[in-house]
């Protein structure tokens, strides 16, 4: 217990000293509209650049994170830094974009969430519909009734609320259904296995019916491949994300991809 201890305070004070140094970065990932083919956004992901151990997901220190605070100051930082990002692309391509930020576990539990991302909303030009709050399914169900106050009070500040990694988890139909979110985002492994598995075949359709009684949008995660993005298209998923268009990347290979696609088709006709 005292090495973890050790260990917490320790990952504490190096990553307020990594944001004092700029060691935090944002990787972007397109989400896309297949047909008709237009821009969704981007999911903008935390990444960690630290001298010795290179790039660093929020996965590998988010246990040693717990209760510290410091999920929460790292989403917001996020949030901040993808607005910050977007700007500057919306000042150059005229494309409307709507930017993707996860939110953490202890971050969406944490009683200043709310306090928070209005503090984010109030402090850059975002405007209604630009950001998407991504609660991983686990995490929403967990405790329904928190999940559905959150989410009132961010559908009012005008934020699209995600459920990310959806279907590969319990969840009730009846708390989905008070959520009143307006996305599912179905989770990667469903879709890596979707053809070679009936059965997470038979959970895409699934949710894609679901949706569709919900009034909810639907985004595949992890799509890799143009023959699971015909299967998509076929149920009737029309938006995806995934190494088949991208993967995630640094700011300027985004804004490299943003400007290529915008001229010229990226997409599987
Ligand atoms: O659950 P969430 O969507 O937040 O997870 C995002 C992570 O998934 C990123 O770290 C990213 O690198 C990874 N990822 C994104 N697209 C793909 C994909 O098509 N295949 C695989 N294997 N991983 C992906
Ligand atoms: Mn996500």
């Amino acid at each position: 217990m005292h090495n973890r201890a050790v260990h917490r305070l320790k990952l504490e004070s190096d990553l307020r000293t990594a944001l004092n140094r700029n060691e935090f970065r944002v990787l972007y990932q397109p989400m896309l509209r297949i047909s008709p083919r237009e821009w969704i956004g981007f999911e903008a992901l935390f990444r960690w650049q630290h001298p010795q151990h290179g790039l660093i997901a929020p996965d590998e220190f988010l246990a040693a994170a717990e209760g510290t605070g410091l999920m929460a100051l790292i989403d917001q930082w996020v949030i901040r830094e993808a607005y910050r990002q977007i700007h500057h692309w919306q000042s150059e391509i005229d494309i409307p974009l709507r930017i993707a930020v996860n939110l953490s576990a202890p971050h969406f539990t944490s009683p200043k969430l709310i306090d928070g991302i209005r503090y984010c909303l109030s402090d850059s030009s975002i405007s209604e519909g630009k950001l998407q709050l991504e609660v991983n399914a686990l995490v929403a169900m967990r405790n329904p009734a928190h999940t559905v106050e959150m989410f009132t009070q961010m559908k009012r500040m005008g934020v699209v609320i995600a459920i990310d990694d959806f279907g590969n988890s319990d969840f009730s139909l009846a708390s989905l259904r008070r959520f009143g979110c307006d996305l599912l985002k179905i989770d990667r492994a469903l879709i890596t296995n979707m053809q070679a598995d009936r059965t997470s075949h038979d959970v895409v359709e699934l949710i894609l019916a679901m949706a569709c009684k919900l009034n909810c949008e639907v985004i595949a995660e992890g799509v890799e491949k143009a023959a699971q993005l015909d299967d998509l298209g076929s149920m009737g998923c029309n938006s995806a994300q995934g190494y088949f268009f991208s993967s995630p990347l640094d700011p300027q290979a985004a804004q490299q991809y943003l400007r290529k696609a915008r001229t010229v088709s990226v997409l599987p006709s």
